[in-house]
Order: structure tokens, then sequence, then C-alpha cells
């Protein structure tokens, strides 16, 4: 059945065809140097078996040669023969109507007519059995490259960005070929798309995937006539990322319609990232934690980066009453839109400030303003003319504001301007209001106060000096409405924030610690003034010293001494408090080394209030020049010793008594101090000596003579030196309650012997070189006692000058007084009136012989009538 179908066919056909058809592309054909070529032939409308067979040969330059063929090998010229070996050239069968005569790489020596011949295979020969085509190499003009050279190092580009990218494509074929040229996207390891492509036609096609973009006009191609061509993509997407290509192709139209792609070349423009805007977006509210008085502002700024200006940027203010924010539910206070359009009140409002901030300012806000503001930001990309996309949207932390109504704070700091420092100076107070704060609608008022000194014991009161109304109007208390009428008591209100307090004359009963108090109240409603804040300020004493008059002195070395021979210099500074025009006397006094009590220090020159010098203990007659005391200023007194000696070491301070005459014109000391010690030492210390005092019988009975010897080791000095000696005796005595040193003899150094006391049956005579006796003669017990002698030796220096040395004392002796044997007899009466009788009679006796021997026959001391001096101490 089918079989007889297409036996009827094959007739039908029969009649209408007329016999084989062989057919090759029209041509010419134009292909590049270099190519591989292909040329098609097939046959049809051909009787006898299926498979047919066919012979390739060329016409070149007026030759004609085999090429090759499906059939016969011997076919080939032998210039192709080897070709075919090489495979250069080759017949590939497609089916059993059609092959192709393929070339690995055209030549332009191939150019040429190719003839396809296929032998007859038919019953009857009928239509054609060759067919042939002109075949023309060209060279290669094609060429693409980057308009700048191109960079394998990836570009970043911001999401929403526009990119643009340069191709530069050319051809420079004779032959009208024709070029095109097409961007390609190849992302991560996908396969490359094609975004645009500029076609052989001349038209622009979108790749298949960019067909809405284009329609958008997202995506364009631009050209220039140098063979620019241009990619622009208007905002960039996430899923542009990739390597950017540029494809250009050759084409040449054959058959008079059909375009046949003779050549392509590709090159790499550029490599692009896209940052994603949700990675880059940043919105943050800048601000802390609020806290504002009913009626300010809330003001707030949202900064909003990783952003480009030239995107658009939606900001929104929300607010929310607790910290967990549910942005579009939320309440949205104020919002800027695409088109920049703020949707605010006249008391809500937004603002862009800078490319980044959006500032937030709520007016007038009350206590439903409590609660967190926050902000929102989205970027939009536009993805048409008409249709947004958000790229991204980033909210804030929330910021808490607490709106409440402020009590003013502020500090208060009073300040003595003037203190007065007795009665009937001025006082000046000033007490200032500091750190002022929430004090817009409040008035300050201030109230003085004092406590007056109260007598030790009594409890402390304070009494309102004066206090102020609300309108400023001043209310004085007590004394103080008296005085202030007289002007004696002056209040100011010197600066906005400054209130003053002055007395004119402070009156003793003005004493006491004086403060200030500043209220801060608001008007209400109905003019009533509401008290909002009362702050103090520290207390300030007003007081003076009504004390005893007192002295300060204090002695300055002016000129050191540290050589002997040099002159020691010393300024006494006075200072009197609470005396009225002080007058002073002055006296210089001077402790040994030896003796740092003040016990033991002596006057040595002094000074009368009447400035008549006087000297005191200055006993060297010799040196009576050496020694100054002189007034030189009003509280100043200069003492100067001169030539200083050994015996001049020592502390030296003065003693100042000032005088005031009295209600009667007499004067009268009022007080009297002395000043520190100033030292003078030298630097070569003054020759050791010893000083020994010993008795051969420290203890002796009643009525028997004491004997001690005082004696000098003087070893630090040559034995040939010249040395006077003037010593002393002193004596403690355990007995008598005064257990005080007392001075009981002096010989000077001129041997002129002084008796301390009177009546005592005591001598001194000079044993030897160095050595002072001195004897106690009839010993009574009152006698017993420490005794020591005090040395101080003259020695005459090389230059002939005598050097007194600074003295030195024994060690003590301890002297004992028995009781004798005749004591014994005259105590007990109890024996007997006999026994009584013969001892008193003895006792008589003896205590006659003793008397008149101890007593009467006093043994007078060889140097007595040298006395030349007699001083009594006491
Ligand atoms: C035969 O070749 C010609 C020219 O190349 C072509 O146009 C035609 O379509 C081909 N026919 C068949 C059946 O292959
Ligand atoms: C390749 O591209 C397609 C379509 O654009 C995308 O769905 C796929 O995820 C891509 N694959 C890779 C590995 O990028
Ligand atoms: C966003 O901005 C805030 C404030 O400037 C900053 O502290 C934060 O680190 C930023 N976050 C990012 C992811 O950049
Ligand atoms: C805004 O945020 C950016 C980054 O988050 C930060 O560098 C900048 O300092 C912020 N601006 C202000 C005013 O805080
Ligand atoms: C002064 O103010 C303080 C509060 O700072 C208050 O305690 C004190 O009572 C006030 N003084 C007088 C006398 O009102
Ligand atoms: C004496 O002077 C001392 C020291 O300067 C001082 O402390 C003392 O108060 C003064 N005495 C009198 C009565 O001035
Ligand atoms: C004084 O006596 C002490 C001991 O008693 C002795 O060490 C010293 O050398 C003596 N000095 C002189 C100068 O004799
Ligand atoms: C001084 O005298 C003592 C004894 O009296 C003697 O030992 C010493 O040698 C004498 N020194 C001189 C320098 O004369
Ligand atoms: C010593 O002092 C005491 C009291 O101070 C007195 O009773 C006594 O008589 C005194 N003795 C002499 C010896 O003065
Ligand atoms: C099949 C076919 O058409 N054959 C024809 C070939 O030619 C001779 C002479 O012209 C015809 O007689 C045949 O019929």
């Amino acid at each position: 059945m089918e079989r007889s179908m297409l036996l009827l066919l094959l007739v039908v056909n029969w009649g209408l065809i007329s016999g084989r058809v062989v057919k090759v592309p029209s041509g010419p054909l134009y292909r590049i140097v270099g190519t591989p070529v292909s040329i098609p032939c097939n046959v049809s409308d051909y009787q006898g078996p299926a498979e047919q067979n066919f012979d390739w040969s060329v016409t070149r330059a007026n030759k004609h040669v085999g090429i090759v063929s499906t059939l016969e090998p011997e076919f080939s010229d032998p210039e192709y023969k080897e070709k075919i070996q090489k495979k250069e050239i080759w017949v590939e069968r497609v089916n059993d109507y059609s092959v192709e005569l393929h070339f690995k790489s055209a030549k332009f020596e191939d150019d040429g007519r190719y003839q396809c011949q296929t032998p007859s295979t038919d019953e009857n020969s009928s239509g054609n059995y060759d067919d042939s085509v002109f075949l023309q190499v060209i060279p290669d003009g094609l060429s693409v490259s980057p308009r700048k050279s191109r960079s394998t190092v990836p570009v970043t580009y911001l999401e929403g960005k526009p990119l643009e990218l340069q191709c530069v494509a050319r051809t420079t074929s004779s032959v009208s070929t024709h070029l095109s040229v097409t961007w390609q996207l190849k992302a991560n390891s996908n396969k490359s798309e094609n975004l645009l492509s500029f076609t052989k036609d001349r038209w622009i096609q979108p790749g298949d995937l960019y067909k809405e973009r284009y329609q958008n006009g997202d995506i364009r191609m631009g050209f220039e006539t140098n063979g620019l061509f241009k990619l622009i993509i208007t905002s960039l997407r996430p899923e542009d990322e990739g390597v950017y290509s540029c494809v250009a192709a050759e084409w040449v139209k054959e058959d008079g319609f059909n375009w046949k792609l003779i050549q392509e070349k590709t090159a790499d423009i550029a490599v692009i990232e896209v940052q994603q805007l949700a990675q880059t977006l940043n919105v943050s509210a800048i601000g802390q934690k609020l806290t504002l008085n009913k009626g300010d502002e809330i003001d707030l700024i949202c900064n909003v980066t990783g952003v480009e200006d030239t995107l658009t940027v939606e900001v929104s203010w929300y607010f929310s009453a607790s910290a967990a924010m549910h942005p579009p539910s939320d309440k949205i206070l104020v919002s800027l839109n695409r088109a920049a359009v703020v949707s605010g009140t006249d008391f809500v409002t937004l603002t862009k400030i800078s490319s980044s901030e959006y500032r937030l300012r709520v007016q007038q806000i009350d206590e439903t303003d409590s609660g967190y503001y926050y902000c929102t930001a989205s970027v939009w990309v536009p993805y048409s003319s008409e249709s947004w996309h958000k790229a991204a949207e980033g909210t804030s932390h929330p910021i808490g504001v607490n709106v409440d109504i402020l009590d003013p704070t502020y500090t208060v700091q009073l300040k003595s301007i003037k203190v007065p420092s007795s009665p009937g100076e001025s006082a000046e107070l000033e007490c200032r209001v500091l750190d002022l704060q929430n004090a817009d609608d409040t008035k300050l008022t201030v109230a003085w106060y004092v406590s007056p000194k109260q007598l030790i014991g009594t409890s402390e009161v304070t009494v309102p000096v004066a206090t102020m109304d609300p309108d400023w109007t001043l209310q004085l208390y007590g004394e103080y409405v008296e005085r202030a009428e007289k002007g004696e008591i002056i209040f100011m209100k010197s600066e906005l924030h400054t209130f003053k307090f002055q007395m004119q004359q402070a009156l003793p009963s003005d004493r006491g610690k004086y403060f200030c108090n500043v209220t801060a109240q608001i008007k209400q409603r109905g003019n009533t003034w509401l008290k909002k804040q009362e702050v103090s300020s520290l207390a300030i004493d007003i007081d003076w010293k009504t004390e005893d008059p007192s002295l300060s002195i204090a002695a300055i070395e002016e000129k050191p001494v540290s050589t002997r021979g040099n002159t020691f210099e010393m300024i006494c500074r006075v200072s009197a408090e609470h005396v009225e025009v002080p007058h002073y006397s002055v006296a210089i006094a001077m402790n040994e080394p030896t003796f740092m009590d003040t016990q033991h220090s002596k006057k040595l020159i002094s000074l009368t209030r009447d400035s008549v010098v006087k000297l005191e203990r200055w006993d060297d007659k010799d040196r009576s020049e050496d020694v100054v005391l002189e007034k030189v200023g009003d509280d100043e007194f200069r003492f100067r010793l001169y030539r200083t000696q050994f015996s001049d070491e020592g502390s030296y301070y003065c003693i100042v008594q000032a005088w005031a005459p009295d209600t009667n014109g007499q004067w009268s000391e009022i007080v009297t101090n002395s000043s520190n010690t100033v030292v003078v030492t030298f630097k070569t210390a003054a020759p050791q000596f010893n000083v020994t005092l010993q008795s051969e019988k420290p203890h002796v009975f009643q009525g028997e003579t004491m004997e001690m010897t005082c004696a000098v080791d003087l070893s630090d000095i040559p034995n040939n030196s010249d040395v006077l000696y003037e010593v002393e005796w002193f004596v403690t005595q355990q007995f008598s309650n005064d257990t005080s040193e007392r001075p009981l003899l002096l010989i000077d150094q001129r041997s002129v012997v002084t008796h301390m006391k009177a009546n005592s049956d005591i001598s001194v005579e000079r044993i030897s070189m160095h050595e002072f006796r001195l004897r106690l003669h009839c010993s009574e017990k009152t006698v017993a006692g420490d005794y020591f002698c005090k040395v101080t030796p003259w020695v005459k220096s090389e230059t002939g000058t005598w050097q007194k040395m600074p003295p030195q004392r024994s060690d003590s002796l301890s002297v004992r007084i028995d009781v004798s044997v005749l004591d014994s007899f005259k105590m007990p009466l109890i024996y007997g009136i006999g026994v009584a009788i013969l001892i008193g009679i003895l006792a008589c006796a003896i205590g006659y012989c003793s008397s008149r021997y101890c007593c009467g026959e006093r043994i007078t001391p060889r140097y007595e009538q040298h006395r030349l001096i007699s001083m009594a101490t006491d």
C-alpha cells in the first residue's frame, strides 16, 4: 500500500520536474584567510541508487583540476592528492545525497571556481549534473578590544550605580562584510549570557534574560563612529556581577539573503563586582537617652551611611511607646519619600542636613511625647522609569526620650568680699547663683541669715536678716530695720544672679555665721508663686579676735659665722598682735653649748624702749666694744658680735617686751616673748680639756673641814701656753625642796673671788698651775650635797690675744657630812642627869672650842683682798 503511494508520488514528480538537480551555494563565497571553509553540495531528483557520488574540481587561473571524488581516488590532481594526505582538504559525506568540501584553513591561493559534479545514475540524462561556486579568500580585518587596556582586577560598584563599558570593534575587509557586536556576561561559573547585540542587520537585540531591562531602558548600547561600542547599565543589580566581554562577528550575505558568519572574535572588557546595598546600608540614630522638659524640643539625627548620594533614600522617623520596635505598625512621625517630599507638620519636621544626616525635630513636646524614637531608611533603585526596586532597608536603634517637668537646679556660693577683723570695719558678702538650669520661668530670691556668735555652751540660733518676696521687695528683721534705714546696711542685686549684703561698720554683736538661701519659685495660674527649690550656701564666719596681746619674734641669722674671729649678726623681727602702738625693749640672751636650758642662759646686752643700750652679763671688759644691739626698723633689731671667740659658741635668742602707755599715761609692759634660737658653732672645734673634781675624803664629820680639788687637764693645748682660768663652784642639795644648782663661789681669770652666798665658810685657793681647791670650813650637815666646778680657760693665742673658751664642768662630787661622836653625845638625855651634866659640860667645852675654831678663826682667803666685783645672785 505504502509502496504504491510512493510510486505514485514519484510518477507525479516525474511529470513536473525535468531531471536531476546538483546544487552548490550560489556564491560568491567570501571567506577569511586562515579560517576553515566548507562548501556544501547536494543532488536531488535523480534516479538510480540512493547513495550518490560527488566529484569536486576547481578552475583557477584558467586551469581546471580535479580535487577529490567520493568514488575515484585517482580523480585528484597530484597537487590535491598531497593536500588530501595532509588533511588540509577533504570531502565529507553528510548523507546519501549531499557532501561538503572542507578546507582546514583557507589560503589566498584557494581563490577559484569550485565545481561539484555527480556521475549520472539516471536512465535518461536529464537536468544538470554539476554546479559551481566562486570562492574568494579575503584578508583578516576584524579586531575587537577594550577601549582602554583591560584589567583583570575586579572593579567594585555599589548596587544601583551606573556602569558604562566600552569596546572597540572594526573590520577592514575590502568586500562588504557586516559586523555584529555582542556584549556578554559570564557570571561565576555559569555560561556566558548575551546582554545586548548590535546585529549584522544593524539593529539592537537584547539577550533572552535582558529583554525587560532593555525595554525599561536600564540596559543600552551606545555607538561612536570609530567603532566604539558602549554597554550602559543605568543601575547595577547584584546579579550584574561577572566578566563582561565583547564579541565581534563578521558576516557576509550569501545567496542574496542568507547571512553567513565568517569570523568571530571575543575580548574580555572588565570584571565587575557589585556590592549590595543591603550589606553596606547602615542606619543609626545619633543621640543618647534624653530627659527633656515639657515645652522643649526633641532634636535627633538619623545617620544613613553606606549609600551613594545619587541613590534615592526614603527616611522615616517612628515613635514607639516601648523599646520594642515594630516599624510598619508603630506611629510614623514624619517621612521623606522617594520624591524628597516631607510629610511633616508645624511641630514635627524632618530635614536632610547633610548627605547622610536626617534631622528630626519635635517642638513643644509634652508628656505624651515620652517614648522611643527610631528611624528607618530604604534605598530605592530605579528599575524602570515607573518601577522602583527596594534594594535595602535599615532600622536604627531606638532612642528613649523622657519628657518631664524638671526642677530648676543650681548651687549657691557665698563669697566674702570683705570680712572685718575688728569692730568698726566694713563687711561685704556676695551670694552668687551658679550652674543654673531648667530655670526658664523661675524667679530667684535671696534670704540672708545669721547665727550670732554664742558663748560656749549655749546652743546656736539662726535669725533672719532680710528675706525677699517673689516680687523682690525686701523684708528686714529686728535691729536691721533701723540700721538699713540709716544706710548702715545695704542689700543689692548687683547682677542677674548675684545678691550682695554690705555692713558699713560691724558691731561686736554682728559677729556670727552668715549664709544666704536662694529660692526658686515658678509662677502658677492665678499669679501665685510655687516654691520649687531652696538652696543654702555655706556659712561665712564674721569674727575677730579679742584675745590677749601677743608677740611673735623671729631671730634671723643675717651673717652666719663659722670661723672664729668673724662677725656674727642676728636680726630680731617682732610682730605684735592686739597691741596698739607698741614700743619694744629688747635683750639678747645666750646659752652656752653645754648648758642648753634657759636657766643657765645669760643676757648679754639690752636695749630699752627708749633705745638706750645696756651691757648686761657681758663680763668681758676687754670686749665691751665687740657687742652691739641697735634698732634698725620699727620692729627690727640687729645684734652684732665682732671678733667672735670660742666662748661665743652657743645659741642666741632675743627677748622682747612690748610696752604701751596705760590709761594714766604710764608705760606698762603688755607682753613678753622670746624668739627662736640661732646657734653659733665654729668649724674648728675649741681645744678639748677635762675638768675633774676630787676629794681625798668626801665624807667628813660635822665640824671638820671638807676639801675638794678642781683640776684642769688641758692636754690639747701646748704646755707653754699662757692660760688663765675662771672657776665656778656649784652645789645641788637634795634635802632642800629646791634641787636646782646653786652657784657658790667664783674665781675669775684675774683671780678675783666672788662669794655667791653671804656668810658661808668657804674659801678657795690655787694650789698649782691647773688646780684649785675649795674648802668648806666647819662643815655643817647643811653643806652636804653634790658639788661640781665649771672652768672657763682663757688661752693666749699666738697673736697675743686672749681667747675665752667654752666652759666645761666637772662630774659632780657627792659630799656627806656624818654626825660626829660629840653629836651623838648631845642627843639622848635619857641616860640620866649625871651623865647628862657630864656630857653637857663636855659638849659645851667642845662646842665652844669648835665654834671658836670654826666661826671665830676663819681662814681668810688669800685672794679676798683683791676682790673687785661682788655679785650676789639671790
Ligand atoms: C542543496 O544545496 C543548496 C545549495 O547549497 C541548498 O540551498 C539546498 O537547500 C540543498 N538541498 C538539500 C535537500 O539539502
Ligand atoms: C546560572 O544562571 C542561572 C540563571 O541566571 C542561575 O539560576 C544559576 O543560579 C546560575 N548558576 C551559577 C552557578 O551561578
Ligand atoms: C553602623 O553605624 C554605627 C554608628 O555609626 C556603628 O557603630 C556600627 O558599627 C555601624 N555598623 C556597620 C555594620 O557598619
Ligand atoms: C554616621 O555613621 C557613620 C558610619 O556608620 C559614621 O562613620 C559617622 O561618624 C556617623 N556620623 C555621625 C555624625 O555620627
Ligand atoms: C535654707 O535652705 C535649706 C535648704 O537648702 C533649708 O534646709 C533651711 O531650712 C533654709 N534655712 C532657713 C533659715 O530657712
Ligand atoms: C610667743 O611666741 C610663740 C612662738 O612664736 C607663740 O606661739 C606664742 O603664742 C607667743 N606668746 C605670746 C604670749 O605672744
Ligand atoms: C677627758 O676624759 C676622757 C675620759 O674621761 C678622756 O677619754 C679624754 O681623752 C680626756 N680628754 C682630755 C683632753 O684630756
Ligand atoms: C707637757 O707636760 C706633760 C706633763 O706635764 C709632759 O708629759 C709633756 O711631754 C709636755 N709636753 C710638751 C709639749 O712640753
Ligand atoms: C618642802 O615642800 C613641802 C611641800 O611642798 C613642805 O611641806 C616642806 O616644808 C618643804 N620642805 C622644806 C625643807 O622646805
Ligand atoms: C524511463 C524513460 O523515460 N525512458 C525513456 C528513455 O528515452 C527513450 C527514447 O527517447 C524512451 O523511449 C524511453 O521511454
